[in-house]
């Protein structure tokens, strides 16, 4: 264990990312209560200690040093400028901004948009998109409800965080271009690794969230297969090193177990009944090393 010191971690008090952050954290066995979300409280077994607060905050939070990491949407990272290390991309909360206009704009690209107002609550990863493609335009900066901004004349169209597009429906525009392409990420700062306690914190914590990870994309597969088939078998599975055969009392067949990506699941499933594989046992895996 660390001598004392402990690891804070920013998360977003209530919002879309505030449940799959708590459980990247709890899928780790690091216990917490979260019953009364006050602004701090700490793991009962990871020296690990929490603070809740709003998503726009934790970049700050994380720079400031008031937390040491922090899980926030890449696009609030790079939405508020300042340069923090990524340490892992969590893939949740993904979503892409887009620019959208109501019927009757004629949208041919981004160059359409030469002149125009665009709301937008993420003004500097617009601007600095528009600027690479040499587009002019006057960006009307806005915190919230970006979709209703053309219909109450404040601007020609939008740009904003689409995932469904029921949104955008619902205010009458349309999606013609998505410009970026975000999901929650876990930040540290930049010069974090001079602090030697916390930084074996934080290896402590991502050998544990690289454990969960690498099982959830896995499979644990059984089956009977005839003897004289294990070879192709073998060829099939691939995997870690090949798999455990065990006999079977009947001496024609044989018990196999491997482990098999989640990407190639079906493809093997098929191999595998195509050379005489029976009684196929899929089973998650809950860890797994390297
Ligand atoms: O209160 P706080 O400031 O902490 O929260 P917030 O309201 O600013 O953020 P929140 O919880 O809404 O979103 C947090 C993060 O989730 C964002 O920064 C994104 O990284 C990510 N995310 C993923 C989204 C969406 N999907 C999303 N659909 N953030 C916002 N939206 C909004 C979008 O702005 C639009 O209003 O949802 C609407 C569109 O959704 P669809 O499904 O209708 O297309
Ligand atoms: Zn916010």
């Amino acid at each position: 264990m660390s001598g004392g010191k402990k690891l804070r971690i920013a998360i977003q008090k209530s919002g879309r990312l505030s449940e799959k952050s708590l459980e990247t954290i709890s899928s780790c066995g690091i216990d917490f209560s979260t019953d009364s979300r006050t602004l701090k409280c700490a793991a009962q077994n990871f020296p690990l200690e929490f603070l809740f607060v709003r998503d726009d905050d934790i970049p700050t939070y994380v720079y400031d040093g008031v937390a040491d990491i922090g899980i926030v949407g890449r696009n609030e990272l790079d939405e508020s400028g300042y340069s923090l290390e990524v340490v892992r991309d969590l893939g949740f909360a993904s979503c892409r901004l887009s620019i959208a206009v109501p019927e009757g704009f004629d949208y041919q690209g981004l160059s359409s948009l030469e002149g125009k107002r665009i709301a937008t609550s993420y003004p500097r990863i617009l601007s600095s998109i528009l600027e690479e493609r040499g587009v002019q335009a006057s960006l009307v900066t806005v915190s919230g409800s970006v979709e209703i901004t053309p219909a109450v004349g404040i601007a020609d169209c939008i740009c904003d965080l689409v995932s469904t597009g029921a949104t955008l429906r619902m205010n009458g525009l349309k999606e013609v271009e998505a410009i970026y392409w975000t999901s929650a990420v876990m930040v540290a700062r930049s010069d974090f690794s001079q602090d030697e306690e916390r930084s074996a914190i934080l290896s402590r914590l991502l050998m544990r969230m690289d454990t969960v990870n690498n099982a959830r994309k896995k499979k644990y597969v059984l089956f009977n297969l005839p003897a004289d088939r294990i070879e192709d078998a073998a060829r099939i599975v691939g995997g870690m090193k090949s798999p455990t055969v065990t006999p079977l009392l009947d001496s024609a067949w044989v018990s196999v177990q491997s482990v098999v990506g989640e990407d190639r699941f079906w493809s093997v499933f098929e191999d595998l009944k195509a050379i005489g594989a029976e009684g196929i046992l899929v089973m998650p895996i809950e860890k797994m090393s390297d």
